[in-house]
């Protein structure tokens, strides 16, 4: 009821980070192009396998001067995967705990990032080349006020440019761009990648490095998919500098959750030369977070600890759009109020100094366990935060907002 809002609001605007001024605004107006990467994780971010380059245009990003790279940025996903990440992305709250959020609460009231920009005079819309109804989107999608949606009817997909899940990313991003320069401006598009997906099955001319050779056909795949879409993102930049849609936009690309999951850790083992804990594991679910800015010069590599919670707050600050007083659990990482702690849908956390997995403590450097003292504050807070976000999403607390009742009425609602 109206009373667990005035309870979740409070606690959410005692947490309030404010933006800072420096990065308030630098991309106000632009067209926003927020592009996920299927199952990118960040140890391939720099990385060889066997003397290959794994994803040398997204290497070369990490030290481009228009670029801040994240390297230190968690997916936190749960059942629902990739709608899991669009969830968390659009609305700062976490997924349900043993579901889909975009299948148990897609009839609710949400303030989403869409929602946001729609309103400043934005088109929103999100291209994937799948039929619409997978993951319930069609129906979310309507409950976050996206605009529209580019669904496979939207894309010519053939059996040549397709493989595994469908089309493939390159014939995806070109054909995505296409629909770009035929939208009205400014507009917001997320662009859903699909092609490094499991099984990761590619077509021969599509293997630009050899495979690795461990005991799991999917880990040995992985890294030569994931070469494809780096390669795809490179056509992407070409062209969106091609169309003219470049200097006027900003691009935001994250992993969407993991693709190697921890029954290949003996695969892992093999790669990282040596033993998975999971400690490992916990930081396995690092996923790249690109916010590229055309023109800006002044990027860097930033090793801040930040989650997906935090994209909604960081990139409407960038667009210089406040959202002080908005439900959301994540901050601005650009806010020096920002606070190094990342929360997993399923109850672990990482720190700047610890990480938490199953009651035990670890140095986040070392990975050695270490005395709980440095996890305990945060053993209570993580659940209280999932507590709370799960309040928001059952109670459907956004829909009282919605309704206009303004804070001091919270106060007398809460006394009734
Ligand atoms: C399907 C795509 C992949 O449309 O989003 O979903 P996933 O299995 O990664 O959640
Ligand atoms: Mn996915």
């Amino acid at each position: 009821d109206g009373s667990e809002l005035v309870e979740v609001s409070n606690h959410i605007n005692a947490n309030y980070a404010e933006p800072d001024p420096e990065k308030f605004g630098i991309a106000k107006g632009r067209n926003i192009i927020a592009v996920s990467l299927e199952s990118v994780q960040s140890f391939v971010i720099n990385e060889e396998m066997n003397g290959q380059v794994i994803t040398p245009f997204l290497n070369d990003l990490t030290k481009d001067p228009d670029t801040f790279y994240f390297s230190d940025f968690y997916h936190q996903t749960g059942l629902g995967k990739t709608s899991d990440s669009e969830f968390i992305l659009e609305n700062s709250l976490y997924g349900v705990n043993g579901g889909a959020v975009f299948f148990t609460h897609s009839g609710n009231t949400y303030d989403s990032l869409s929602e946001r920009l729609g309103d400043n005079g934005y088109f929103t819309n999100v291209l994937h080349a799948n039929g619409r109804s997978f993951w319930n989107r069609d129906i979310m999608y309507d409950a976050l006020n996206i605009e529209k949606f580019y669904d496979v009817e939207s894309f010519e997909v053939s059996d040549e440019n397709s493989v595994n899940w469908g089309m493939k990313d390159i014939p995806f991003v070109e054909q995505s761009v296409a629909h770009m320069q035929e939208m009205q401006q400014p507009f917001y598009s997320r662009l859903i990648t699909l092609t490094n997906h499991f099984p990761f099955d590619l077509n021969e001319e599509d293997k630009l490095i050899e495979a690795f050779d461990s005991n799991s056909t999917t880990l040995n795949q992985y890294f030569q998919t994931v070469r494809y879409t780096d390669e795809a993102i490179k056509v992407l930049f070409e062209e969106l500098k091609d169309k003219g849609l470049y200097d006027n936009s900003i691009i935001v690309m994250y992993g969407d959750h993991y693709g190697i999951s921890e029954n290949h850790n003996k695969a892992m083992g093999m790669y990282l030369d040596k033993e998975i804990t999971p400690y490992d594991n916990a930081k396995q679910q690092r996923v790249p977070l690109y916010i590229h800015i055309p023109g800006y010069g002044e990027g860097e590599t930033i090793d801040e600890v930040s989650g997906q919670i935090d994209l909604r707050p960081t990139i409407l600050h960038l667009m210089g759009l406040e959202t002080k007083g908005d439900l959301q659990f994540g901050s601005d990482i650009f806010s020096p109020d920002h606070e190094p702690f990342v929360i997993f849908r399923d109850g672990r956390f990482v720190t700047d100094k610890n990480v938490f997995v199953k009651d035990v403590c670890y140095d986040t450097v070392t990975g050695e366990e270490v005395d709980s003292a440095g996890c305990d504050p945060f053993v209570e807070r993580a659940s209280t935060e999932l507590g709370y976000s799960d309040m928001t999403i059952i109670g459907d607390l956004l829909r009282f907002k919605d309704e206009g009742i303004s804070k001091p009425e919270f106060k007398e609602f809460e006394k009734k």
